[in-house]
């Protein structure tokens, strides 16, 4: 059975996602959900508990008291105010910033080894807010980022390509959010540059416009889903899982997730995602990998982004 103790702070759609992620994928030992409304967190604990016949998990609990999410391995944040229809995760920032104060200390207390993975948006300004709060190295706090935007992306190439998710090397980098990008420059389908890619009638379907087209449909895809539903779960929940198992099985995965940065693209003190080294401890290293100017541009951009929001909350 897989080791180590989960705790999922927020019992909402996302958490509540990430934990039955977890549970059927056999993520971690123990899961454990934290929510300050008590009833919905045991609503949701039991409801997952019911479950456990039909996995391989040691055990789900949890509760609204903090002493649930004590000897953490692994603690994953999701507590906070959403997007409604049309707001940006930017606009989150003010009211999730306040949430981090209240919750961080006490669980740091309580859980002072685990690797912290920030999942409430906007994603990467959460990050920063957090590994100052909590004063742990930068690898140790860290935000799920671009991974879910990266599954976007690799699941539209594969439809295109009529080939396997697994088979195709693309990344989505920089901000969690509008100013995000995919780094094309490396992209490809079992070694083809996606730019060479051939259906069988020898058709290239990579046309710069369908990549245009592509990058659109990623940035603006959790906007289709709020308005269609008013949250993204699923995808988040089983792209955090992911994570989770990268951390606790000490894997060393190649995954874009967002970190605080001290001197990768002559970037410091602010959070965005790169292809990192992810494994015991969280992230090891954040890889230096090949951009053309255009790619290094737009990351600038987005790093200006997501500074221009901590400037605002004056940090
Ligand atoms: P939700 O369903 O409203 O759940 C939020 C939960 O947080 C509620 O159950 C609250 O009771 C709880 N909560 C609030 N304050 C505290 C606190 N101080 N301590 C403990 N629990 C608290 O929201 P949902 O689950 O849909 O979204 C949560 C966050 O995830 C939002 O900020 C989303 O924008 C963000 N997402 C991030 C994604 C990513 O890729 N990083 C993807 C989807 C959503």
């Amino acid at each position: 059975m897989q080791s180590g103790k989960l705790v999922v702070v927020g019992a909402g759609a996302v958490g509540s996602s990430i934990a039955y992620a977890a549970l059927i994928r056999s993520s971690a030992r123990d899961i454990v959900l934290y929510d300050v409304d008590g009833p919905k967190v045991d609503a949701q604990v039991l409801d997952l508990a019911h479950g456990t016949q039909f996995t391989g998990v040691g055990s789900v609990s949890g509760g609204n008291d903090i002493a649930v999410a004590g000897g953490a391995d692994v603690v994953v944040i999701t507590a906070g105010a959403k997007q409604k229809p049309g707001q940006s995760r930017l606009d989150l920032a003010g009211t999730n910033a306040e949430i981090l104060r209240t919750v961080l200390p006490p669980l740091l207390a309580v859980s002072p080894d685990a690797v912290y993975l920030l999942v409430t948006n906007p994603c990467d300004v959460m990050t920063v807010i957090a590994q100052r709060i909590l004063g742990l190295p930068s690898g140790r706090v860290f935000g799920s980022g671009t991974l879910l935007d990266t599954s976007r992306l690799r699941w539209l190439i594969a439809q295109k390509a009529g080939i396997s998710r697994s088979s195709v090397h693309a990344s989505i980098v920089g901000e969690h959010g509008d100013t995000e990008f995919p780094l094309w420059t490396g992209a490809s389908i079992g070694g083809v540059p996606l730019k060479d890619w051939e259906l069988p009638d020898g058709e290239k379907p990579f046309s710069p416009q369908v990549l245009d087209e592509l990058t659109r449909e990623v940035a603006n895809a959790a906007y289709r889903v709020i308005a269609g539903k008013g949250a993204t779960n699923y995808a988040i929940g089983l792209s955090a899982a992911r994570i989770i198992e990268a951390v606790l099985r000490g894997e060393d995965a190649v995954l874009p997730v967002s970190s605080v940065l001290d001197g990768p693209y002559g970037m410091s003190g602010v959070a965005l995602s790169l292809p990192s080294v992810v494994g015991t401890g969280g992230v090891r290293s954040v890889l230096n990998v090949p951009m053309d100017d255009g790619e290094r541009e737009r990351l600038a951009r987005s790093a200006a982004a997501i500074q221009a929001a901590l400037d605002a909350l004056m940090l």
